[in-house]
């Protein structure tokens, strides 16, 4: 199967299973266990922060950065295309009091300035106290664009201005620093909390890493354990993900390539608009014209051996990662060329 549903379906590389069959681990809640540790201290040094959290997932990271940041009926500055906002269960209102303030997200996974600034809530004994901004670099509904350094750095300037803080979901950081040919440190720089997942484009079985301050790291610790994510011998995945961080980085360019070359393939269809590709998600629509529903189109390629995912209305998404090659590509590009001139 050509599964281009998401960069999450990757399955561990055989160097990476060899590494977590030899790990050497201990309780991680004690602290104790080296390769979890030196996972963290390997995330905090790419991110030029000082402290790494492994996590089980970018939910959790987010999640856990989120309470650490915030106090029950405490407000958080959000995209309205956010990850965070539509795809994790609202689970900072719901386990941690938090309300979002929901700001448009532009198409460029932006949010302007201006709305930022004028969703800051001043003191009064009426507001909740707004305490945090969050981003997301690349913007996965915004077509997986990457956010860039100086609109990152405009954006803590402001919440640092104010108090705030800023976290960034950087799910996909990587593949943002590979798109824009920046260190994934200048992306991260001007945040006081970033969690990238290992478990996307990168390629290990399981996990996330939250980094900042070492003071907010130790209280994003007791957060971790607080929601179930003390998960004691992790070493057996954290050992994948120094894989994933030492071998998986450099390649994501080649991602970003069959990206653009599916976008290429698919574009040519006639009924198919693609939309800009940035980094390893191709977003395009299928017009009315063809007289298919969305799930149905989705049925038709599964039956031709290709995944992608009808993401509302006749719009679809499809994710390069490392088991798609070249050849793949072209297969998926061809199976849609066929269910289309067979509708
Ligand atoms: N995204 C998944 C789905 O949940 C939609 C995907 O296939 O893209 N932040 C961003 C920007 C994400 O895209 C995701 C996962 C997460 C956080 C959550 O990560 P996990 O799934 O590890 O909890």
């Amino acid at each position: 199967m050509v599964d281009l549903r998401s960069d999450t379906i990757t399955r561990p590389t055989p160097e990476m299973r060899e590494a977590m069959a030899r790990a050497e681990v201990g309780d991680d809640v004690f602290g104790e266990d080296p390769t979890v540790n030196r996972l963290e201290a390997m995330a905090a040094d790419l991110l030029g922060k000082e402290a790494g959290l492994f996590v089980a997932s970018g939910t959790m990271g987010n999640l856990v950065a989120l309470l650490t940041h915030c106090r029950r009926g405490d407000e958080a500055i959000v995209g309205d295309k956010s990850h965070t906002l539509r795809y994790e269960q609202g689970g900072m209102a719901a386990l941690g009091g938090i309300m979002p303030h929901v700001v448009p997200n532009l198409d460029d996974g932006t949010m302007a300035l201006e709305a930022i600034e004028a969703a800051i809530r001043p003191p009064n004994v009426h507001f909740p106290r707004t305490r945090l901004v969050a981003l997301e670099n690349t913007h996965n509904l915004c077509a997986g664009v990457p956010l860039t350094a100086a609109y990152t750095r405009r954006v803590g300037e402001l919440a640092h201005a104010r108090g705030l803080k800023m976290h960034i979901d950087g799910a996909r950081l990587f593949n943002a620093a590979a798109a824009l040919g920046l260190p994934a440190r200048e992306l991260a720089a001007p945040a006081d909390s970033v969690t990238f997942c290992l478990s996307k484009g990168l390629c290990a079985p399981v996990g996330s890493v939250l980094v900042g301050s070492a003071a907010f790291i130790a209280e994003a610790r007791r957060a971790r354990k607080v929601v179930g994510g003390g998960m004691r011998q992790a070493g057996v995945i954290a050992a994948a993900g120094i894989v994933a961080l030492e071998k998986m980085r450099a390649r994501l360019v080649e991602d970003h390539r069959r990206a653009r070359r599916l976008a290429a393939g698919w574009g040519a269809l006639p009924a198919v608009t693609v939309e800009p590709v940035h980094t390893n998600m191709v977003y395009f629509a299928v017009d009315e014209s063809v007289p298919l529903a969305a799930q149905a189109i989705v049925a038709a390629l599964r039956e031709r051996g290709v995944l992608l995912l009808a993401v509302g209305g006749r719009r679809f998404r499809a994710v390069t990662h490392y088991w798609i090659d070249d050849a793949a590509v072209e297969q998926a590009i061809a199976a849609l060329g066929e269910v289309l001139s067979a509708a």
